[in-house]
């Protein structure tokens, strides 16, 4: 049988380490907190811990705003204490996979401080600085050197009074885009990564890495961006997968993985990537990464796109996404699988039923995303059902992102409060990023002190504590996936088979391989449905693993499932 990468039979973790675990009472999570919880993952079984951004940091973008890559935010604590938690976690067989923020830097990072000092400074062209517009007064609206708008609302260019010049931030303006044309920016970027590999990390998780190459046109100009929607280009557009992006992956992958790569993980997150760039970029023989997030089944809820507009999931644009993707990448390279993240709202609130039915839709849409061929990635809190903030005012809300598109909408008068409330309630980052429920005590035994952002009340049901002690929990489900994963050569690389394609309730796939086939049937509503077993050919079969204590066993005739029932079938 064929040779498989240690990642197959993988799954990680994703930390937010702001929000994990507070050791000092300052409401802040931070590494002496996590190191508190390392029993935690080793019990949920997890092969690779990824933290979020622990380097210093001026927190504009809660640490994906880097202003030195190789130390650690005194918030979080020393480089002493991470090397102390990346021990312990190498010492339970977990690996340690670390942030890449690579397209831009913090505006305080040393390199931006140097760059804007003046025109001819040497490091002025390790950044993006333009000309104003002709014809418009400079550092007015209209004056920016492209219409392209920044993902936090508002124009992606920043003037700079001293130099007269602007400068790029497809991010916040704290949030400089380096420029990958100058070679001296990917030469100190690649001795950074080795430094962290020689201190003993296992890969990186590099994010928004298919923005670092921009579409230079002649002269090092860029241009205008379709305007989709809303006052600006489409920066997305503009930027993602520039010319020289896979130039550049290969380049990395010879400077800084070249002998090291079967230990590591690298996977890249890649907005607005299609499967056909997934193919180049997970591809071995290319040498670039071992696997990208895709983000096409994120938007499947919202109107055009927009993070913040709601509409309905249907099911059978889920299925076709995954599919495709899942068909995209059978033959060569990999998928990630994920649900939740930090930049997303949670997936139990969101495609599932946070209310009566939670843990049978958490499990169930649990089951769905693990039994895909690919690596999955789970987000704290989400092992524990962990539902959406449920915040309602504004006062509430932390993220730059939410804040900055509420600025943004009440200047040009689109929305009315309520309707923005509704929209951040729905889209906002900050959904995820409340913190771990740990146990029923105040504050969720996150922290002594006040939290940094809100707890969400209901971590008087909703917390690890209790959830250890029961069987039926969310936290022991997320453990016999992760350990059906490590067993089962079926789960880690069968190829896939859609079932019912236009079902809208019923999620339905095989897996098989050497003979053996698993066949998983998920009931993703709140209704109890039926449907022909026949057509899934599991009569005879074992249960491998259900959400219910008594699932229908082996069933030929009618098939009748609870509401977020789910099995997995497995026929020899
Ligand atoms: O996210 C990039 C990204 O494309 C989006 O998910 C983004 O968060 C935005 O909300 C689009 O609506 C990465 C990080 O995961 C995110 O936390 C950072 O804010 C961002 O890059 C900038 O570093």
């Amino acid at each position: 049988s064929a040779e498989y990468a240690w990642w197959t039979s993988a799954v990680v973790y994703q930390i937010y380490p702001r929000s994990f675990q507070d050791s000092d009472g300052d409401g802040i999570g931070d590494l002496r907190g996590i190191l508190r919880r390392v029993d935690h993952l080793a019990e949920l079984g997890v092969d690779v811990v990824w933290f979020s951004p622990l380097y210093r940091s001026p927190q504009d973008d809660n640490g994906y705003d880097i202003s030195d890559y190789q130390d650690v935010d005194p918030l979080f604590g020393t480089l002493a204490d991470l090397d102390e938690v990346i021990a312990a976690l190498h010492d339970r067989g977990i690996k340690v996979v670390m942030d890449l923020v690579v397209n831009h830097t913090s505006d305080e990072h040393p390199w931006f401080v140097e760059s804007r000092s003046s025109r001819d400074n040497p490091k002025r062209d390790w950044y993006w600085w333009r000309d104003p517009r002709d014809g418009f007064a400079p550092g007015t609206r209209g004056s920016e050197p492209t219409n392209w708008g920044s993902f936090f609302s508002g124009p992606a260019w920043e003037w700079d009074e001293q130099t007269g010049q602007y400068y790029l931030h497809l991010f916040s303006r704290k949030q400089p885009d380096l420029n990958w044309e100058n070679p001296e920016v990917r030469e100190a970027v690649y001795a950074m990564m080795r430094w962290w590999l020689d201190r003993g990390v296992d890969g990186f998780r590099m994010d928004v890495i298919n923005l670092i190459s921009k579409d230079v046109g002649p002269e090092g100009a860029l241009s205008d961006a379709p305007v989709a929607s809303g006052l600006y280009g489409d920066a997305t557009a503009a930027s993602a997968n520039g010319p020289r992006l896979h130039e550049f992956l290969q380049e990395m992958h010879r400077e800084v993985f070249a002998g090291r790569r079967e230990s590591l993980l690298l996977v890249g997150e890649t907005p607005g990537a299609t499967v056909e760039d997934a193919q180049l970029f997970t591809d071995p023989a290319r040498a670039e990464l071992d696997m990208v997030f895709t983000f096409e089944h994120m938007g499947l809820d919202t109107v055009d796109g927009d993070r913040f507009q709601h509409r309905p999931l249907d099911l059978r644009d889920l299925k076709a996404t995954l599919t495709r993707w899942q068909a995209g990448l059978a033959e060569t390279g990999w998928n990630s699988l994920y649900w939740d993240n930090h930049d997303q709202p949670r997936v139990v609130s969101r495609f599932g039923d946070d209310g009566e039915h939670r843990v049978a839709s958490a499990t169930a849409l649990a089951t769905v995303l693990h039994l895909h061929r690919g690596t999955p990635y789970i987000y704290q809190g989400e092992e524990l059902g962990m539902t959406d903030a449920g915040f309602t005012s504004f006062d509430q809300y932390r993220d730059i992102e939410s804040l900055r598109y509420v600025e943004e909408k009440r200047a040009i008068g689109e929305f009315d409060d309520e309707q923005l409330l509704r929209a951040l309630a729905f889209g906002s980052r900050d959904n995820a990023r409340t913190p771990v429920q740990w146990d029923a005590s105040a504050h969720a035994g996150f922290t002594t002190g006040e939290p940094w952002i809100q707890v969400n009340p209901n971590h008087d049901r909703i917390n690890a504590e209790d959830a250890r002690a029961d069987p039926a929990s969310v936290f022991h489900y997320y453990r016999r996936l992760i350990a059906l994963r490590h067993d089962d050569p079926v789960v880690q690389t069968g190829a896939f088979t859609l079932v019912w394609p236009e079902d809208t309730e019923v999620y339905a796939f095989h897996r098989a391989q050497d003979g053996i086939r698993l066949t998983l049937v998920a009931n993703c509503s709140s209704d109890t449905v039926e449907r022909d077993a026949a057509e899934l050919r599991v009569e005879g079969a074992s249960v491998v693993i259900a959400n219910h204590d008594d699932p229908p066993q082996a069933p030929s005739g009618r098939l009748r499932l609870r509401p977020w029932e789910c099995v997995v079938y497995r026929v020899e």
